[in-house]
């Protein structure tokens, strides 16, 4: 099996809320088409792709909540998406709103799936570092309550086989933590697919808005690097709802090196041909995590949460 992969990652421009499904959904397609023109094999779209930001607002009216969230998938409105894949044989990972039945009670999580393009779901993501608030916090210019929309995912970071390679999945926040790659790495994978939200302006450290497309650059070429694999990070952006996201996506191969990046804040595909055999001469050498990891000396991260400075 060829360990070529040809990656489109697909942009969204800003969706207002005004906007249906069925108009993000045709968007995608849009997307897709063109992806299929150039010969892709896989396309990655952004987190909650289907919808508004959402939990920048504080809402009490669980209805009202619940038209964001997906009960299922497909449903008669995201269908459309997996019979495009079918006809132009593409994968597609998308993010949405997870709602769910689960141990006898209504869940809801920040999801992300892997479609293949015979419609199966070959993997499912549900982010574990939610970042933000759960109560409403008046002083900010918008609100980030993804605390209190969503729980914590109870999937961890699976590896799959899927796309002639190992892959695996994160949403957004994650990508800032580097515990997010390393479960990953230590399944050997080999392709992470990543969307992201990110807001230009931090309410709480208004001080690092500047620094948004350093650090959204930063830390996934340093997770791809440090773990021998690509990662297909790929933004919301744009003015949505008043509120500005950034946009940066990159294709970064397992040199820490972006392959492909976003120019505009709109719909936009960025393609690479990716390797997945570039990805030894990483995990075989500098990090060939067998031969060089020290797991014992690094109990403190699994056995402490938040940091402890010494004592004076
Ligand atoms: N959607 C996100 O997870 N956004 C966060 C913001 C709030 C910092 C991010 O890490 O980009």
């Amino acid at each position: 099996m060829s360990r070529i992969v040809t990656v489109a990652g697909a942009q969204m421009g800003p969706i207002q809320r005004s906007e249906n499904r069925s108009e993000v959904v045709a968007r995608m397609i849009a997307l897709m088409a063109q992806a299929h023109r150039h010969g892709a094999d896989l396309v990655v779209f952004p987190e909650l792709t289907l919808t508004t930001f959402f939990p920048r607002w504080f809402m009490t009216d669980q209805a009202e909540i619940d038209r964001f969230f997906e009960s299922a998938m497909p449903s008669a409105e995201t269908a459309p998406l997996f019979d495009a894949a079918a006809r132009f044989g593409l994968a597609i990972s998308f993010g949405y709103a997870e709602q769910v039945q689960e141990a006898d009670r209504t869940r809801r999580f920040n999801t992300q799936i892997l479609v293949g393009p015979d419609g199966r779901i070959l993997h499912k993501y549900r982010k574990i570092h939610l970042p933000g608030h759960a109560e409403h916090e008046p002083w900010r210019a918008f609100q980030h309550l993804e605390k209190r929309y969503f729980e914590v995912g109870n999937l961890g970071w699976p590896v799959v086989r899927a796309l002639g390679g190992h892959v695996g999945q994160m949403i957004c926040n994650d990508r800032r933590w580097p515990e997010s790659y390393r479960v990953m790495g230590l399944q050997g994978v080999e392709m992470i697919l990543l969307g992201y939200n990110t807001p230009r302006h931090n309410p709480p450290a208004p001080d690092h808005d500047a620094l948004g497309d350093f650090h959204n650059a930063l830390v996934m070429q340093a997770g791809a690097y440090q773990n021998g694999t690509f990662v297909v990070g790929i933004a919301k952006a744009g003015i949505e709802e008043g509120c500005e996201l950034i946009g940066g996506s990159v294709i970064v191969a397992p040199t820490g090196e972006v392959i492909a990046r976003a120019s505009t804040l709109g719909d936009e595909l960025i393609l690479a041909r990716c390797d997945l055999d570039w990805t030894r001469s990483y995990k075989e050498t500098v990090f060939n995590f067998a031969r060089h990891r020290e797991p014992e000396q690094y109990r403190m991260i699994v056995e402490r949460k938040g940091a402890v400075p010494p004592e004076a």
